[in-house]
């Protein structure tokens, strides 16, 4: 009897075993005193006392609800990143965009709605810089009855994240209001383990035991907060199958580049000879910007007889600065397209949309002292509008028709034209600190082009939407010209959350507003949302009774209560 059980547990977690299953989850929320590197005596806050948090596993479909309990010092908010949360934003998540945070001592009950999602997501803190510790992954299995489309032995799951020395909400509060940098990370983990080439680690590293033969499906989730990633498994191709919970068309490659947001399936076969071998992330820095140059090696590892003393080997990845080969890796990309899992490209666009992406300045306020570049402030923007968050939230704003939270001119087009991505050293770098909505239509095609800008320290923008995935069409360095739009893919282009905008190039995306919501659109680099690169897209209802946005529960978070 007990092996009959063991074996049905076991299935369930690799196939679906009824349809729209509603889920369960208790998340405690809790200060864990944890031991990293040098540091013997630090507290973080994690889910459930574990960094990363536990998974959350689903089948296409399915409802979840995740009782979330505060206990930490301070407010906080979750989100389900990649969840589309059809006509149900009050579970999203964006501290004041869709909920105030929920404060020390008391619960919410998020349900997360899940449709078309199918693949890895992952769920992470959505409030100040908590995410750094608050995340972990959200897996959705095929529905029941049907099939993964590419085999696989086993599966396995890679949290990439990045460590602070001291809390981060605290590094964000003095970061705003001194204007400077924000401490940089000191070292990347996986799964919560720095690896062999750090101080104190004593040659400890993550390690994944592996057969022969067999093939691994390695689902890797970026929750680092500032950096893109390159990673390699030494002398073994990696095919990528899947990205952001939609699958893609098998792409074959020895390295991979991952944003902050993005998430992707890999099958890793052990076909070399038995030995250990470094598997690695190393970041990708394509920035003046202060960054963490570290690397964190993990060992793929063989079973079976052979010298385990030796050094694994090391693969080849390149270089940190190599914007060429994160180009080259990323245009690759294409969905599956199949008949069971066809591409919808919007091609019939009633609402284009430009958006400039940049890194700014603001003057220092007077009597204050300002640690940003020429004693200014860092600041960052979105069509020139560096977002301000309100004091309660837009999403109950919008809904119970209160005024004065927000306005409704965030601008289609960026309010001046000029060379993006040219010298614009004569221009000023200051944008206007205010809190615009971007309203569209319901079942509007919408095509956004996100443009990016010389100003500042310019490098390469995850852009992630909330309430939709999108068809990235196309993508290059420079201007956008209108040339590119006869070489758009609109036949198979990757169905992504995040999109990696070129340093000084563009990128554009298509998707039909089918969800109505309020819905928060931002960079994945914490410290260029935390200064300002967001905006809140709106879409209204459609006509009809199930194209509304439903009811709030009963129980969200108050906005009278302080977060902090
Ligand atoms: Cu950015």
């Amino acid at each position: 009897m007990g092996t009959f059980l063991g074996f049905a547990l076991t299935l369930s977690l690799l196939f679906c075993m009824a349809q729209g299953k509603v889920l369960f989850y208790d998340f405690l929320v809790k200060e864990t005193p944890i031991k990293m590197l040098c540091e013997t005596n630090r507290t973080i806050l994690t889910v459930n006392g574990l960094f990363p948090g536990p998974e959350i596993r689903a089948c296409k479909g399915d409802t979840i609800y995740v009782n979330v309990t505060n206990t930490g010092p301070y407010g906080i908010t979750i989100h389900w990143h990649g969840v589309r949360q059809i006509r149900y934003p009050w579970s999203d998540g964006p501290e004041f965009i869709t909920q105030c945070p929920i404060p020390s001592k008391s619960s919410f009950l998020q349900k997360i709605v899940l449709t078309e999602e199918e693949g890895t997501l992952w769920w992470h803190a959505h409030s100040d810089w908590s995410r750094a510790t608050i995340h972990g992954p959200l897996i959705i299995m095929p529905a029941y009855g049907k099939m993964y489309p590419y085999k696989f032995d086993q599966e396995h799951t890679i949290v990439i994240a990045e460590w602070y020395t001291r809390d981060t909400k605290a590094i964000i509060d003095e970061a705003l209001e001194s204007g400077g940098d924000p401490d940089l990370s000191v070292a990347y983990t996986i799964n919560g383990q720095p690896g062999d080439s750090y101080s104190c680690s004593n040659g400890s590293a993550y390690n994944k035991t592996v057969v022969r033969r067999k093939t691994y499906l390695f689902r890797i989730i970026n929750s680092g907060m500032n950096e893109e990633m390159f990673f390699g498994i030494a002398k073994h191709n990696l095919t990528v199958v899947g990205m952001d919970g939609a699958y893609l068309k098998p792409l074959k490659t020895n390295y991979l580049m991952i944003t902050p947001g993005q998430t992707m399936d890999v099958l890793v076969t052990a076909n070399q000879t038995p030995g250990r071998y470094y598997m690695v992330f190393s970041p990708f820095v394509d920035t003046n910007a202060p960054s963490n140059k570290n690397v964190t090696q993990g060992i793929f590892q063989y079973n079976g007889n052979y010298n385990h003393s030796k050094t694994p080997i090391i693969p080849e990845l390149p270089g940190f600065t190599n914007k060429s080969d994160a180009g080259n890796f990323t245009i690759q990309l294409r969905s599956l397209n199949s008949k069971e899992h066809p591409s919808n490209v919007p091609t019939k666009i009633t609402r284009n949309i430009t958006i400039a992406v940049s890194v700014n300045q603001q003057p220092c306020p007077a009597n204050q002292t300002c640690t940003g570049p020429n004693d200014s402030m860092h600041s960052a923007s979105l069509n020139n509008i560096s977002f301000s968050a309100p004091a309660i939230s837009i999403l109950q704003a919008y809904y119970n028709n209160i005024n004065g939270v927000y306005n409704r001119t965030f601008p289609d087009q960026p309010p001046t034209l000029f060379d993006f991505t040219g010298n614009v050293s004569a221009l000023g770098e200051a944008a206007n600190v205010t809190t615009e909505v971007l309203k569209i239509d319901y079942n509007d095609e919408v095509e956004i082009r996100f443009q990016g800008t010389n100003f500042g320290a310019a490098e390469n923008h995850p852009m992630h939407l909330h309430g939709y995935s999108f068809y990235v069409v196309g993508m290059g360095d420079g201007n956008f010209s209108e040339t590119e739009i006869s070489k758009y893919n609109t036949v198979n282009p990757p169905y992504v959350n995040t999109v990696g905008l070129p340093k000084n190039g563009w990128a554009a995306i298509r998707f039909k507003a089918d969800n109505p919501g309020v819905w928060f659109m931002h960079c994945h680099l914490e410290r260029h949302s935390s200064w300002g690169m967001d905006a809140v897209l709106i879409v209204r209802d459609g006509k009809k009774k199930h194209q509304k946005v439903r009811p709030p529960p009963k129980d969200m978070p108050p906005c009278s209560v302080s977060s902090s």
